[in-house]
């Protein structure tokens, strides 16, 4: 069998710090985006590392009264300690002090002399040293970095320039045929028209530097440090050594390249440019996401609102984590990092949607004495529906993470672990006294959360084992295709299950008048309140009279409601998992009525039904009979 290998990098992280929140998303997408290859059988190079040449280090260690060796190498066992604890398996770490690539680099540029790519000249100009950026000067006023907005300083130097203006109509041509090289296309439109405005060469060396890779023949110059660090997603692979030869062969192109908005010109210009000069492919998709926020503004290094990797790390634990950051930072747009919103999130797709209904179904199982569970001869509509629905979402699933798109693919795997908690709520199992029928929900369920552990596995790896093992699945990755597998399935696996000691994720409880369990024969810790305190909580019975579906949401109703001399109200509530709309039409129920009314998928809700979990771990509405709309609870 021919297996198909893809390699993947992520930028190289300046070291001018321990690594923050905004190096581990780049780094997360980059090794979901391997994981996810690696499911379907495929070979793996994911080279991460570090950036450690040029002035910005330079001055950084000055600071500290380092040399800039000493400075950097005191930053790389936080780099790799985050990494494995975070479950980010790259292949190769690269250093760009590595003495492999200084070489490798110093050769590249010998011969692009010969080729004529690259020639001596002289610079004037401007400098952003935190961007390690040259700045062309616009007008008169103080020259500022056009990405980072700060002040630049003048330089006029003696310098190697790269040919740049030569590729610059073949760019464009290589823009226009590869309309995906870009992910997501949106951020093309920049790139193509920053080419077109006119491409000048550009500067590859300094003079008035010392720290970086010295320039072959010529020690009056150090190599650029943009021109040193791009070149480190071909050396690491063995560019221009021979011995590596078939090495580099095998790996080069890049299948992906993930990197923030802000480098997507050296990336999608420059770094084309250099390939091109050096007649060697050019990557396949270069990945480029927004920015992790802290109160609207980037979470970086210099602004210091960084949020630490290791301390988030020791709140919730690297899967909730990397779910939260793939799920919800979507790579089309900046987005605002909160943990009150992933101790949401957790709380309620993680413990509640994919956790509880793991728990159920082999606590369920186990009550009944069922450990091995074999499937029926054959299945019920319902559970051909399940399966059809699984293959739909494993489509669109799949579709979305070849493109690099893991936030909207998680979005379809959810829709379906609604449905599968939908199927099981529907079948009641715990109700079923016929055997046979009994094991097939059981079976139909642990199918389910089999696809759906293998499917989440690139995103927590160790969350999903645990879930597999609990189906006595045990997974490794080689040569098997899952991905063809879970698409030819026919459902007829047989699972042990094992009850798992501990739930499999964490429920963060964000409300604080959420009460504390009783303790056996004691007393629950309920906190008091005044009289005066309830009788400010309107309760009212409703009857809702209308019930539909909010388009584009898994979980809510929108109902109507009559309360009688209070009139009709819109409440919207998350019951969908537990009820259809029509089941809850007619239903006369307990509604809070003087909440601040609340917007929810545009529409605004104006109170809250009451509902209770019962022992099966189901949600019930709180239903009254016999008395009309409108009665106050009291
Ligand atoms: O630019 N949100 O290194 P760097 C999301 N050495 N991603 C963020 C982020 C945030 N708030 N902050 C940083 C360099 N990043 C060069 C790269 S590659 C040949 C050389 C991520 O340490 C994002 O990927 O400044 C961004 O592009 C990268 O870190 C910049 O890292």
């Amino acid at each position: 069998m021919h297996q198909k290998k893809f390699y993947v990098t992520t930028p190289i992280y300046y070291v001018t710090a321990k690594p923050h929140l905004g190096s581990l998303y780049s780094t997360l997408l980059a090794d979901v985006a391997a994981r996810w290859h690696r499911l379907s059988g495929e070979k793996i190079f994911f080279l991460t590392g570090t950036d450690e040449h040029g002035q910005k280090i330079a001055q950084a260690a000055d600071k500290v009264g380092k040399k800039p060796q000493e400075f950097v190498d005191s930053f790389i066992d936080a780099y790799k300690d985050i990494w494995h604890k975070y479950d980010i398996a790259y292949t190769y770490f690269m250093r760009t002090t590595d003495q492999a690539h200084i070489k490798a680099v110093q050769e590249w540029i010998r011969a692009l002399i010969k080729t004529g790519d690259i020639y001596k000249s002289d610079y004037s100009g401007f400098y952003c040293t935190p961007c390690e950026t040259y700045v062309t000067k616009k007008d008169e006023t103080v020259v500022v970095c056009e990405s980072c907005g700060r002040e630049t300083i003048e330089i006029a130097e003696e310098s190697y320039f790269f040919r740049l203006s030569a590729y610059q109509d073949r760019l464009l041509a290589f823009y226009a045929e590869h309309p995906d090289f870009i992910v997501p296309k949106e951020r093309s439109h920049e790139v193509v028209s920053f080419v077109q405005s006119g491409l000048r060469d550009l500067s590859i060396s300094r003079t008035t530097v010392a720290w970086g890779i010295p320039f072959p023949d010529d020690e009056q110059h150090v190599v650029y440090v943009w021109a040193d660090a791009l070149n480190n997603y071909i050396t690491a692979l063995g560019y221009a050594q021979e011995s590596k030869k078939e090495e580099f062969a095998y790996w080069w192109p890049a299948d992906l390249q993930v990197m923030g908005k802000d480098i997507v010109r050296f990336h999608a210009v420059y770094w084309p440019a250099f390939l091109m000069a050096s007649g060697l492919p050019l990557p396949k998709h270069l990945l480029v996401h927004g920015w992790l926020q802290v109160n609207k503004q980037k979470m970086s290094k210099s602004l210091g609102n960084a949020v630490d990797p290791q301390a988030l790390l020791d709140a919730y634990g690297a899967d909730a984590i990397r779910y939260y950051l793939i799920r919800f930072m979507a790579i089309t747009q900046d987005a605002e990092f909160s943990t009150e919103d992933l101790e949401q999130r957790v709380s309620s797709d993680l413990a509640n949607d994919l956790g509880n209904l793991l728990q159920r179904v082999v606590t369920l199982a186990q009550r009944r004495e069922l450990y091995e569970v074999a499937s029926p001869q054959n299945w019920g509509a319902h559970e051909i529906d399940l399966r059809d629905a699984f293959w739909t979402t494993l489509e669109k699933y799949s579709l979305d993470m070849d493109e690099g798109y893991s936030y909207r693919a998680l979005g379809h795997l959810w829709g379906y672990i609604h449905q599968v908690n939908a199927y099981f709520h529907a079948a009641e199992p715990w109700k079923i006294t016929d055997e046979a029928r009994f094991k097939e929900v059981i079976s139909a369920s642990c199918h389910s959360l089999y696809a759906i552990g293998i499917l989440l596995h690139p995103v927590m790896p160790h969350a999903m084992e645990k879930l597999l093992a609990s189906l006595g699945v045990t997974v490794t990755f080689g040569e098997h295709n899952f991905l063809e597998e879970l698409d030819d399935n026919p459902w007829n696996k047989t699972f042990m299950l094992h009850p798992l000691k501990e739930p499999l994720f964490k429920k963060y409880e964000s409300k604080p008048e959420q009460v504390e369990e009783a303790s056996e024969g004691g007393q629950a810790a309920f906190p008091e309140i005044s009289i005066e305190d309830f009788a400010e909580v309107v309760l009212l019975v409703g009857t809702i009279e209308e019930s539909e579906e909010v388009p584009g949401s898994d979980k809510l109703l929108k109902l109507q409601v009559n309360f009688g001399p209070y009139g009709m109200r819109q409440v919207l509530s998350g019951i969908k998992i537990y009820y259809s709309a029509a089941a809850v039409k007619g239903v006369q129920a307990v509604f809070v009525v003087n909440l601040k009314p609340r917007k929810m998928m545009g529409l605004e809700s104006q109170g809250m039904v009451l509902t209770v979990t019962d022992a099966q771990d189901v949600l019930k509405l709180v239903t009254v009979a016999q008395v009309p709309p409108g009665t106050r609870l009291k």
